[in-house]
């Protein structure tokens, strides 16, 4: 089943850039700082090689990522690398999601941020990559993608990628406008919507409202983090009467609220490894998924940090499907499932239909 997981094609809608940087990049970055004298290694290698870690450790090894990445070049390498490991698992469309940055010292601001990023998908070398939307100018006939393109390991493997610019929960009202302003500006470089997201304890809804209103009066397209805390009922309503068109995570969901969520039939981003790493839940068998997948409510699997949490989308595909029994058709349908739930537009959804549909007969 691992190997049958990491060759079917996948959809990943949950990803945070600097969440999925690959440990030995954050240790040679780690290395180099350490050379210069701004750190010393000893003390952040057992941070970047830790497994297990609470929420609120992950959130101090942001900051750590923050500090060794966050210069343009590092920040090119680090897109670069991550949509390469993406598309190595055979993902055939990415919504890769970043916190546009600003850093006086070195002439950061959150536009020139997300420059070094756009270039990190222009220099991809081992894929094609397709994130210019077909009516900002790029054919996407050129990138229609076969199936035997991606599994015959002669021809160039391709993957869609759009961009998600993320608010974060510390971030004050003018900042969440910039980034929605910013996301507004790049639409035509394949930034397709916005994202709540930040540690969870931080921060009230009322700050970021302004801006998502906007931002989806505007036409842009918006996820949040809703329910990853416990007793966040307020917070969780205002979410859920706001209409996102996705949510992610969805743990601390009950009541009325829950009731609420599957009315709404907003689809819901599942990141189990993160989760059930982070102790959401007691043991996977406790995890919602079960809920909403019996409920036909409509879920996508996700990995949110692959570098944190040590996964792959292929990991997390085999992980449903051994601790929920899931068959092949089952898996196969789950990640056909989410070319519907995908930001992109309406051309992109049919090209990923065709992908499925050539893929079934080999994968079911
Ligand atoms: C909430 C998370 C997250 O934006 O710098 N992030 N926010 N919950 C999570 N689950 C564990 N995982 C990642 O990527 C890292 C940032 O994404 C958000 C946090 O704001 C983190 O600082 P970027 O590329």
């Amino acid at each position: 089943m691992e190997e049958w997981c990491l060759l079917q094609p996948k959809i990943e809608l949950h990803a945070h850039l600097n969440g999925s940087v690959r440990d030995s990049t954050l240790l040679e970055l780690a290395r180099n700082l350490a050379e210069k004298g701004v750190l010393v290694f000893a003390d952040v290698e057992h941070v970047i090689l830790k497994d297990d870690r609470s929420l609120v450790e992950c959130f101090k090894l942001f900051d750590l990522i923050h500090v060794l990445t966050t210069d343009h070049a590092t920040v090119t390498r680090i897109t670069k690398e991550v949509v390469e490991d993406f598309a190595s698992e055979n993902v055939v469309y990415v919504e890769l999601r970043t916190t546009p940055k600003k850093n006086a010292a070195i002439g950061m601001t959150k536009r020139s941020y997300m420059e070094a990023v756009i270039n990190g998908l222009r220099s991809v070398e081992a894929v094609d990559v397709d994130f210019i939307p077909s009516k900002m100018g790029q054919k996407n006939s050129t990138m229609n993608l076969s199936t035997d393109d991606m599994c015959n390991g002669t021809a160039r493997k391709k993957i869609y990628v759009r961009l998600l610019l993320s608010i974060d929960r510390r971030e004050t009202t003018a900042a969440a406008m910039e980034t929605v302003q910013l996301a507004l500006e790049m639409r035509d470089v394949g930034v397709v919507g916005i994202d709540l997201s930040g540690n969870p304890i931080i921060g009230e809804w009322v700050t970021f409202l302004p801006a998502l209103k906007y931002a989806k009066e505007q036409g842009l397209l918006v996820t949040l983090h809703c329910g990853e805390v416990p007793d966040r009922k307020e917070e969780v309503n205002a979410m859920l009467d706001f209409l996102p068109q996705r949510i992610g995570h969805a743990c601390f969901i009950h009541g009325e609220e829950w009731i609420k969520l599957k009315s709404s039939k907003i689809p819901v981003e599942i990141c189990l490894t993160s989760n059930i790493r982070t102790d959401r839940f007691p043991s996977i068998e406790y995890h919602h998924f079960v809920d909403l997948y019996k409920s036909k409510h409509p879920v996508v699997l996700c990995t949110d940090d692959v570098g944190m949490f040590s996964t792959s989308l292929s990991k997390e595909y085999n992980l449903a499907a051994s601790a929920f029994g899931l068959g092949k058709e089952e898996m196969f349908q789950l990640a056909r499932d989410a070319t519907e739930f995908v930001f992109a537009d309406d051309d992109v959804k049919k090209n990923l239909r065709e992908i499925f549909d050539s893929a079934e007969k080999k994968f079911m």
